[in-house]
């Protein structure tokens, strides 16, 4: 594959891989900011990073429409009323390192730093396939958005594709954007400009960057990517062998599990007093089930919990940013010279985040309780 085209990347970001170009920043430095700046996005990808002219961009709508269409990225910026979405972008990795921790897992190592919580601009998918017109689905059969990206290359197919229910991208509340903007900024090759999909409340791998071609079908994208990886398989199914035949059998991911993360701890303790202090910040996102509610730290290993302040949130979509000070002597707790935080997250609906998260082979939504120490 051909890496002689790569635009200059993030330096703020620690690589995981230069080729494809896969790169996070630490959560300390990503709990700074409610909105993720730019240069603290991580990049993901499955192949090189290309940089397409706008003007001679253009997307294609077919299969089960009515009226087959093609757009120029300007026509979409003309014809359809923009929106904008606050939306947290999660690869299904997230963690990866910890549950490798448990058993070796295949994949990029990715820490806790694969997420963005950006503002995105464009224009609703559900108002471009009215536009187009949905056929009738035949009985008992359920529609699939399928998005591909011819425009790049990647490492296990020949071209980069996912899809969602055709439902979700016509529910309105769901927020399904085809977008071209990211905070407020045309948006970069590095995160699929000039259109890429977002989907608020999916895992990143849904997020087709640098998008060409959408086909409305009765079958969800026979892409690698949506059929032979981003599942999570039975513990039992421990190798890429053994996994070959199994991958049908289970359905795609479409959400990622509620989940809190340890962004940074800091112990201070004045030589003067008998006194310490222990600030301890993260961030937290939801499942399928509502937003986050609260977020509890623990510092005896789960025999009292605290509840930390939640200092960000911001619609449906978002991420949610909590801090917590523990001062010793107050409210009776203990804090040791060393010792480890470990933090839950309950959402709307009282689901609690487990304190273990099931190990599969692909190292995907490991979300047990956040970890840090001191
Ligand atoms: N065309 C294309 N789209 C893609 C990918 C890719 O490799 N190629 N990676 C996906 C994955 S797995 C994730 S997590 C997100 C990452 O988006 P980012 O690089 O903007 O952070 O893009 C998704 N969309
Ligand atoms: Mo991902």
């Amino acid at each position: 594959m051909d890496y002689s085209c790569e635009p200059v990347h993030s330096t703020l970001l620690n690589i995981q891989a230069k080729e494809p170009f896969n790169a996070e920043p630490t959560a300390a430095a990503l709990v700074e900011f409610p909105i993720t700046p730019e240069d603290l996005v991580y990049c993901r990808n499955h192949g090189p990073v290309r940089e397409f002219d706008e003007d001679t961009c253009m997307l294609s709508i077919s299969g089960l429409v009515k009226q087959e269409v093609k757009h120029s990225v300007r026509e979409l910026k003309t014809n359809f009323a923009t929106k904008e979405v606050v939306a947290a972008l999660q690869c299904a990795g997230i963690r990866r390192n910890e549950m490798g921790a448990i058993k070796k897992v295949n994949g990029v190592p990715w820490k806790d730093g694969v997420i963005a919580n950006c503002k995105w601009g464009g224009i609703r998918l559900r108002d471009l396939l009215l536009h187009c017109g949905v056929q009738d689905a035949p009985e008992n059969t359920q529609l699939h958005v399928c998005f591909s990206s011819y425009a790049t290359l990647c490492e296990d197919d020949t071209y980069y594709g996912a899809s969602i229910p055709l439902e979700r991208a016509l529910d309105e509340a769901a927020d399904v954007l085809i977008a071209f903007e990211m905070n407020d900024e045309i948006l970069s090759p590095d995160h699929g400009g000039p259109l890429r999909v977002v989907v608020p409340g999916y895992l990143g791998a849904r997020w087709v960057k640098w998008l060409d071609t959408i086909i409305i079908c009765a079958h969800e994208s026979p892409n690698f990517y949506q059929q032979r990886d981003y599942k999570i398989l039975p513990p039992e199914i421990d190798t890429k062998d053994k996994a070959r035949d199994e991958w049908s059998k289970y359905p795609s991911m479409t959400s990622l599990p509620l989940n809190s993360v340890i962004a940074s701890v800091h112990h201070s303790s004045s030589p003067s007093s008998s006194s310490s202090t222990l600030l301890v910040k993260g961030y937290s996102t939801p499942g399928s089930t509502g937003n986050v509610k609260r977020v509890e730290i623990t510092i005896d290993e789960g025999k009292t919990w605290h509840p930390a302040t939640i200092t960000y949130q911001q619609g449906k979509w978002s991420w949610t940013i909590w801090e917590i000070e523990l001062v010793s002597g107050a409210a009776s707790v203990e804090i040791p010279q060393t010792g480890t935080a470990y933090s839950r997250a309950i959402d709307e609906q009282g689901n609690a985040q487990p304190k273990e998260s099931a190990w599969n082979v692909r190292g995907v939504a490991y979300n047990a309780w956040g970890i840090g120490r001191w």
